[in-house]
């Protein structure tokens, strides 16, 4: 079984497509990666961001599936206008199904995409996509409303869910995912105090798309994810999640 993240490059591997892979990897799931913008991090900033040419991206895109058989892929940081229009058509092209997490700002507050990015996502990368795994602050971008509990966060999901399948993740929600595909759902997991964790809606929508690889269905993989994340912030297991993380503020 093999998955494609089509991500940017977190160099601390606590976020992005090293993320990914490791959480593919460690959920039996063989990962591959094609690269969107580079970032220079750490755990405290966000301090250079340097896209990868589209004409580069779709290099590294073709050539991978001339040769591998994949059929999921799963995105992440995508940062410009460019890049959404170009994977959107690839998308399509490849007739590859397709989970987005909709990275627009880092737990720190820093900016991961450009000015108009949430229109073109709805334009160009929700319409290709199976699922979208927002977290509250993106939901609320997308839907253009506000949510302060999880009726407003149900609200939201069934106007997204117009578009394509959705969860929002209960991190900001006491521990609440918000799952609409056609029907409603809420997955509840434990949260473990208040911190933000960098890199948790990567491994938690990576873990998702390896459930779906799987055949599982949407909630057991969203309730598999929920717990991989949970072990994986509480005993630093699986490698993805471990003691590096969430020690500084971004
Ligand atoms: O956690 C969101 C995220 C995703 N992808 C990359 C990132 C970050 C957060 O910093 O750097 C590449």
């Amino acid at each position: 079984m093999i998955a494609l993240s089509i991500a940017g490059y977190d160099p601390s591997g606590g976020a992005g497509i090293l993320n990914d892979i490791k959480t593919f990897q460690a959920m039996g799931i063989y990962g591959t990666g094609v690269i969107t913008v580079l970032t220079a991090q750490n755990p405290n900033k966000v301090e250079f961001i340097e896209p990868v040419s589209t004409d580069f991206i779709e290099k590294q895109l073709e050539t991978l599936l001339e040769a591998y058989p994949i059929q999921y892929c799963k995105t992440g940081m995508l940062y410009n206008i460019d890049n959404l229009k170009l994977i959107g058509n690839q998308i399509k092209k490849h007739k590859l199904t397709m989970v987005v997490d909709p990275v627009m700002v880092a737990g720190c507050g820093a900016d991961l995409s450009v000015e108009g990015y949430t229109n073109a996502l709805k334009k160009y990368i929700l319409p290709n996509a199976t699922l979208t795994t927002p977290n509250v602050f993106e939901a609320e971008l997308i839907s253009g409303q506000t949510i302060e509990s999880v009726d407003d966060a149900i609200d939201a999901a069934m106007k997204i869910g117009k578009i394509c399948d959705v969860v929002i993740t209960g991190g900001h929600l006491k521990g609440s995912n918000v799952i609409f595909n056609g029907t409603l759902s809420i997955v509840k997991n434990e949260l473990l105090g208040n911190e933000e964790v960098h890199g948790t809606g990567c491994s938690f929508s990576a873990a998702v798309t390896a459930g779906l690889i799987r055949n599982y269905d949407l909630k057991k993989s969203v309730e598999d994810a929920a717990e991989f994340v949970k072990t994986g912030v509480e005993h630093g297991k699986w490698g993805t999640l471990d003691q590096f993380h969430g020690k500084g503020s971004c």
